[in-house]
């Protein structure tokens, strides 16, 4: 049993729901039904598998049972061609669901599949999925020759390189392979895949990935590692150029390979006009600095939560960094910009499922909070606060936060919690603590007691949240040398 066919058999396919969506796609192929395969995969991607849970659950094992028919010789090879076509043209449309981001923040890896080896969907998939991840992935394709793969490391210097095996025949290949990168970048980390990898391999302790929805972990546990745990003491063998007698036979280079090779191309061309969108809509909706949203998809947000009437109850954080100034003037501005990210870090660690934090420039952040009300936007904060002490031990900095129900209208929501942001952080500029007030209590749920409620029970001059933290209260100026703006005693410090 190859390692692929033993990790698929410890996979249990059908109680993650892969089995019948795999036989389903499985069908579509048989009769090259493109448009039906695609919507396969898509209803693979509503019942809320990931794009690697696709690839390895549905698309794969549909593959495989092609396999099975061409040795039974119920389909033929232009058959096995078309259905790697709709394959290929399948994944180039998940693609976009894989979220790839232009600025790939993590460290390079490679990937081929060595000379002889022309079986391609398994390494476009881990390729795929590798970019999805985040990490810079340079593809270089099926059948490259060893010398090539060499030279493509030593100029990239990745620190992980991906091999990819579907023909058993082909170790002596693969084993020269393996010795070509060691010697052009010896630090960096080999990893296996394919089913046609071979026990010799794995027994010399070979990395190897079963699929490609186990691949991100396993990947970023072998970066991780500080030494390479495999050097390979293999002699580089002679190149074999083919693995069977006759390209023909094999429909390499027939009218069909040429098909699969355009549909290839096509599916790539997909790629980049997805990499493209992606860099815009990054461009035109994240902060450059730190990649979390900014203000344009801060009101985006907004609005789409509170777009229906049955919206849930939405509480607004505005979140003011305080001391950035001191840390800019005594250890320069990339030192600030570190601090900048470092927050956004904090956020991004601390908020729940369905938050959304985001940037609005300078020291300035927000935080959308559906279905929390001002008792759990308090204690969220507090996490945020304590977090970013943690961070930056020096006491330079320190964290001030406002929040707001929303009660239907957004401007008035935004300067409610502004309101409360700027009270908090005059406190804690004049170092006040305001006493707590007595009768304060905790409110029971999302949207329990609003700003409103919680003011108008304390009463103006001085009120609490629902857990008792302090409330600044009267009318206040906006920030920002804003004009005088009168408005009811609402939002909380937080
Ligand atoms: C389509 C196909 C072809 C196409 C390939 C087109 C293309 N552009 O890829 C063509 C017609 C060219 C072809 C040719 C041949 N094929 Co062919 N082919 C297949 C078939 C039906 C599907 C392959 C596939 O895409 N599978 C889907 C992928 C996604 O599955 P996978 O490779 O297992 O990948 C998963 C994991 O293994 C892993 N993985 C794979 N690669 C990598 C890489 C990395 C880095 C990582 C981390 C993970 C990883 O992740 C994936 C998902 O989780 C298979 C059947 C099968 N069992 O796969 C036969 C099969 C592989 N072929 C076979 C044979 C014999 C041949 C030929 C000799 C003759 C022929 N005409 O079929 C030639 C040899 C070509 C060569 N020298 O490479 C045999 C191999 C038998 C063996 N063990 O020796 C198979 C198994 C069919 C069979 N049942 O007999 N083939």
């Amino acid at each position: 049993m190859s390692p692929q066919t033993a990790a698929l058999g410890r996979r249990d396919t059908d109680s993650r729901g892969g089995a019948d969506l795999a036989r389903r796609f499985g069908d579509a192929l048989r009769v090259a039904d493109g448009a039906q395969a695609e919507l396969v995969s898509r209803e693979a991607l509503a019942i809320g598998m990931s794009v690697p849970g696709v690839y390895t659950r549905v698309l794969a094992p549909a593959m495989h049972r092609i396999g099975e028919l061409w040795e039974q010789r119920a389909i033929t090879v232009a058959d096995e061609h078309a259905a790697t076509a709709i394959t290929h043209r399948v994944m180039a449309a998940l693609y976009s669901s894989l979220g790839v981001k232009h600025a790939a923040t993590r460290e390079t890896i490679v990937l081929a599949a060595p000379v002889g080896q022309y079986h391609d969907l398994g390494l476009r998939m881990a390729a795929d999925v590798l970019e999805g991840a985040g990490f810079h992935v340079v593809y270089l394709g099926i059948d490259v020759p060893a010398d090539a793969l060499a030279a493509a490391v030593a100029e990239q210097m990745p620190a992980l390189v991906c091999l990819s095996m579907t023909m058993p025949l082909g170790t002596a290949n693969l084993e020269t392979a393996i010795a070509g990168v060691a010697d052009a970048a010896p630090d960096a980390q080999v990893l296996l895949g394919g089913q046609g990898v071979g026990r010799r391999l794995l027994d010399k302790g070979v990395p190897y990935a079963p699929d490609v929805e186990s691949l991100v972990g396993i990947a970023t546990e072998l970066i991780r590692e500080e030494s390479r745990p495999f050097r390979t003491s293999v002699r580089p063998a002679p190149i074999l150029r083919a693995m069977a007698s006759s390209e023909r036979e094999q429909g390499i280079g027939t009218l069909q390979d040429n098909m699969t090779q355009t549909v290839r191309d096509m599916a790539d061309m997909l790629r980049e006009q997805t990499r493209l969108v992606n860099k815009f809509q990054s461009l035109a909706f994240e902060d450059f600095l730190c990649g979390l949203p900014n203000r344009r998809a801060f009101d985006d947000r907004f609005d789409t939560l509170t777009a229906t009437e049955a919206s849930l109850p939405l509480t607004v954080m505005l979140l003011d960094l305080d001391g950035l100034k001191v840390v800019n003037d005594t250890h320069g501005h990339e030192r600030g910009d570190e601090v900048l990210c470092l927050v956004a870090d904090v956020l991004r660690r601390e908020v729940r499922d369905g938050d959304f934090p985001a940037r609005f420039g300078g020291d300035e952040f927000a935080i959308l909070l559906p279905g929390a009300d001002l008792a759990a936007a308090k204690a969220i904060s507090d996490r945020i606060k304590r977090g970013v002490r943690t961070a930056w031990s020096d006491g330079a900095l320190g964290m001030s936060t406002g929040a707001a129900l929303h009660e239907g209208d957004k401007r008035l929501t935004l300067l409610h919690a502004d309101e409360a942001l700027y009270r908090a952080k005059e406190a804690r500029a004049r170092g006040v603590r305001r006493p707590r007030l007595a009768g304060s209590s905790t409110g029971s749920g999302p949207g329990s007691r609003s700003n409103h409620d919680v003011n108008r029970e304390q009463g103006l001059g001085g009120t609490a949240t629902p857990d008792g933290a302090d409330l600044a209260a009267g009318t206040t100026a906006g920030r920002r040398g804003r004009s005088k703006v009168e408005v009811p005693n609402v939002g909380v410090e937080t």
